[in-house]
């Protein structure tokens, strides 16, 4: 039996606590700001002095609701997103002051016109390729209409230095969670995939800045102790995958619970709220601030993007680094860019990197857990053979 830190817990229990963390936030006169993305610049809203929270949905119990405005045949974590919020059942959503959209990909575009009915949104104009000197130019232009944009609806005025102080904490933060997560570049990995998943996505629910990342220095610490200890959770003859695609948070026990149980370690995830968002660091050396934002958003790796470089690029640095065996590419149902992409995707890892590849699509539900056990079961077997054949 491994023992887990004494505050991993206190991750574990971040966005139920939360809830009550919000209300007493609010309450004491700070402003929320709800989020969907990740090429939401944050530092904007942090540089307001507000709380800056994910309002993505990631459970199905609201989706009956949505369908009945949103079609049925959408993405799950649109649905369910704007399903919590019209029932007022996601108290973050229900508290923000402010949400920031971006226009990523069509469902969601379409979905912030009707959340814009219910609630102050402002929808960011990402453009839909990141080459060339007119795009960044437009990104950065849309860096300081947010910035008007939150002034105005928070009735707070933003500094440059107070953007340079946000990029700053929110770089502390981003360097905290790589170092966490890089512990599963050890061999055996020090840490199991859940442990990864769950420490990045209750995170961004500690809304104490200072707080969350004293736990992290203290979690890090911890799990190196017991990796130092001989502890590892994880048997060194596992296969190691990596995790790429849509966001898992709706289905992160669908999914890693199930390939975990399989008998294979997850060791990465090339996925937003992991390696996607955290591994670019805002550049505090550049002289304005809003080059030093754009340069950062502008090169997340989302299939949302034409000619999606970017995400080749860390999947082909991951597979190294993480002396990873096999790949998992998740889309979330009716997930279109994700969906095209993993042709592109299979491609590169079977060929380029010469190792195996499975897509799957799949929803919120939990009616192909089963189905997907198999599948994952013989995925896993494939991979073995294929280590032994090599
Ligand atoms: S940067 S991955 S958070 S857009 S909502 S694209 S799953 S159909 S979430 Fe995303 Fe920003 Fe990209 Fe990341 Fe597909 Fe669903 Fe659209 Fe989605």
């Amino acid at each position: 039996m491994i023992n887990l830190p004494s505050n991993f817990d206190s991750f574990n229990e971040a966005r139920r606590n939360g809830f009550i963390k919000a209300k007493e936030l609010k309450e004491s006169g700070k402003k929320l700001v709800g989020v969907f993305c990740t090429y939401t610049p944050v530092e904007i809203p942090m540089a307001a002095g507000a709380v800056v929270v994910g309002v993505c949905g990631v459970s199905e119990e609201a989706i009956p609701d949505a369908e009945k405005v949103l079609p049925r045949n959408l993405c799950p974590l649109i649905k369910s997103s704007y399903g919590h919020a019209i029932t007022d059942t996601c108290p973050y959503f229900y508290f923000s002051d402010l949400l920031i959209g971006e226009t990523t990909c069509d469902g969601k575009k379409k979905m912030y016109e009707e959340l814009g009915k219910v609630k102050p949104t402002h929808v960011m104009h990402l453009p839909n390729m990141q080459r060339g000197e007119y795009t960044y130019k437009l990104w950065k232009e849309e860096m300081k209409i947010l910035k008007e944009e939150t002034e105005k609806t928070l009735g707070i005025t933003i500094s440059e230095d107070d953007i340079r102080a946000a990029i700053k904490d929110k770089n502390e933060e981003r360097i905290l969670l790589k170092e966490y997560y890089e512990l599963a570049k050890l061999q055996p990995s020090a840490l199991t995939g859940m442990e990864i998943h769950q420490v990045l996505y209750q995170s961004g629910f500690k809304f104490d800045r200072d707080e969350l990342k004293a736990d992290l220095r203290k979690l890090i610490d911890s799990m190196k102790e017991r990796y130092e200890k001989g502890e590892s959770p994880v048997d060194s003859s596992k296969p190691r995958i990596l995790i790429t695609g849509s966001p898992i948070a709706g289905i992160s026990e669908k999914i890693i619970n199930t390939i975990e149980d399989s008998g294979a370690s997850i060791v990465a995830y090339e996925l937003c709220g992991a390696i996607r968002n955290n591994d670019l660091l805002v550049n505090e050396e550049t002289e304005d601030v809003y080059d030093a934002l754009t340069e950062k958003y502008l090169n997340i790796g989302c299939s949302c993007m034409m000619h999606n470089d970017n995400r080749i690029e860390m999947i082909d640095r991951i597979i190294d680094e993480y002396k990873v065996d096999g790949v998992v590419d998740v889309t979330l149902q009716a997930c279109h860019t994700f969906n095209v992409e993993s042709f592109r995707i299979k491609e590169f890892v079977t060929t380029k990197k010469d190792i195996p590849y499975m897509a799957i699509e799949t929803d919120y539900s939990k009616s192909d857990t089963e189905q997907l056990r198999t599948r994952f079961e013989a995925f896993i077997e494939m991979i073995e053979e294929d280590v032994c054949v090599k």
